[in-house]
């Protein structure tokens, strides 16, 4: 007797929900530079993703472009995990930032398809609240210690409960996480990267002080964040972390650069105070060991650049194993898209830490109507169906993209470092 033929993918998906039939990039610079997919169903249902790259835009919309949206037309907009695995393994050349902020993308937007399909916001798909409201934490900064005390006291009055403290560190030219001018702190700031120097010897001396003259003003219930922006050695990082010990940090972020998993063993055995890594990691692999050694306290990788909600949820459930919580990255070059998925996220994984937020400019917010909203402390994703976060394409249209880049780094002496 004759094998019946196989059916094609697209035959199958034919046969059942949705299919997708239209999936759109558009890039705007609404204040920043963003890309978002918006893929649309044969239901007429559409939903949008976040894919922006800060300072690398324009290869994510052409992978979309060119390597992505011929591929989706005709799927079954209900298969998420398989159209994830499609994207991930059919693209042979696994990983990388490029390719996973473009599968976010897709998946993103087919969460928000399926939870407006289910007339549900997208928590309630991921298994309900696990928590009232989502912590999040908030940026402090100044070019002195006087400065950085007035931008944290203005930040516990809107009702922040965790604020991250940066501060230019005395005699040298630029610190991270400072403004240049009198407006707030933009990292891609250049038309072409702007260049900083840098001394990690000068920040070792003064992150004690700057540290301890917060504690003094603000006493010991505010929880304390701060990055290190990859600019330490791994023995650096050592003792910077048992000199902050005292001051009771919620997180030392980005201590040293993780490629080498291993660094961070030797932080380990230094300090108690709490590690948090990963807004640069792209997938599971770039976790793993940190993870499983319990290297670190928090992971910080993002639904934009860890392959979506599909990828963020398996890492999230494998940091929980080993004690490891959530503590996503939020600076403004995540869109107001990322930000709504992240926070339905956090509020339904049982190990979520933290979110960071870095409130978008209000040209930003205008582009991306969005059901999000900050209330004592806690951002609270909302009550619309999907993830609650839309684009005004019309608006959009009149951002058009603007090249820009984050700043590069050197040390004293002229060498090239970490930025
Ligand atoms: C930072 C980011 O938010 C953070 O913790 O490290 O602002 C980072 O510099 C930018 O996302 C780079 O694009
Ligand atoms: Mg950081």
């Amino acid at each position: 007797m004759q094998e019946p033929e196989r059916e094609t993918t697209q035959q199958v998906a034919s046969k059942q929900g949705a299919r997708i039939v239209d999936a759109r990039v558009i890039v705007t610079c609404p204040g920043r530079n963003f890309v978002t997919l918006k893929i649309t169903t044969s239901d007429g249902v559409y939903g949008v993703g976040d894919g922006t790259l800060n300072g690398r835009e324009l290869a994510v919309s052409a992978y979309l472009q060119e390597h992505v949206v011929p591929c989706l037309i005709g799927r079954d907009a209900d298969r998420i995990e398989d159209t994830w695995q499609y994207l991930y393994r059919g693209a042979y050349w696994r990983r990388g930032p490029v390719t996973m902020a473009a599968i976010a993308a897709v998946d993103t937007a087919l969460w928000d398809i399926k939870a407006k399909g289910a007339n549900m916001p997208l928590y309630q798909l991921l298994g309900g609240r696990g928590r009232d409201g989502v912590t999040v934490y908030c940026h402090a900064n100044g070019h002195d210690l006087g400065e950085l005390c007035e931008s944290v006291a203005q930040h516990v009055e809107l009702g922040y409960k965790a604020v991250r403290v940066q501060c230019a560190v005395p005699g040298v030219a630029d610190a991270y996480g400072v403004s240049h001018g009198d407006g707030p702190y933009e990292p891609a700031d250049g038309s072409v990267p702007r260049e900083e120097v840098w001394s990690t010897a000068k920040y070792l001396r003064f992150a004690p002080k700057m540290m301890e003259t917060v504690r003094l003003r603000f006493g010991f219930d505010l929880a304390l964040l701060h990055d290190g922006h990859h600019r330490m050695t791994p023995i650096e990082a050592a003792s910077l972390g048992k000199s902050l010990e005292e001051f009771r940090l919620f997180w030392l972020e980005d201590a040293t650069p993780a490629e080498n998993q291993q660094a961070f063993r030797l932080i380990r055995q230094h300090t108690t105070t709490p590690l948090a890594v990963g807004e640069v990691f792209n997938s599971i692999f770039d976790c793993q060991q940190l993870i499983s050694e319990q290297l670190i306290d928090y992971i910080r990788a993002t639904v934009v650049h860890a392959g979506g909600i599909t990828h963020m949820r398996r890492i999230a459930s494998f940091a929980d194993l080993y004690g490891v919580k959530t503590g996503s990255h939020g600076p403004t070059d995540v869109s107001p898209i990322c930000m709504g998925a992240a926070l339905h996220f956090d509020l339904s994984v049982p190990n979520f830490g933290i979110q960071e937020h870095m409130p978008h400019c209000a040209e930003t917010d205008e582009v991306f109507p969005h059901a999000y909203r900050f209330k004592d402390g806690l951002m609270h994703p909302g009550e619309s169906a999907g993830h609650g976060v839309d684009i005004d394409e019309k608006l959009a249209a009149r951002f058009p993209y603007k090249r820009m880049y984050l700043p590069v780094a050197r040390l004293e002496d002229g060498s090239m470092h970490n930025w």
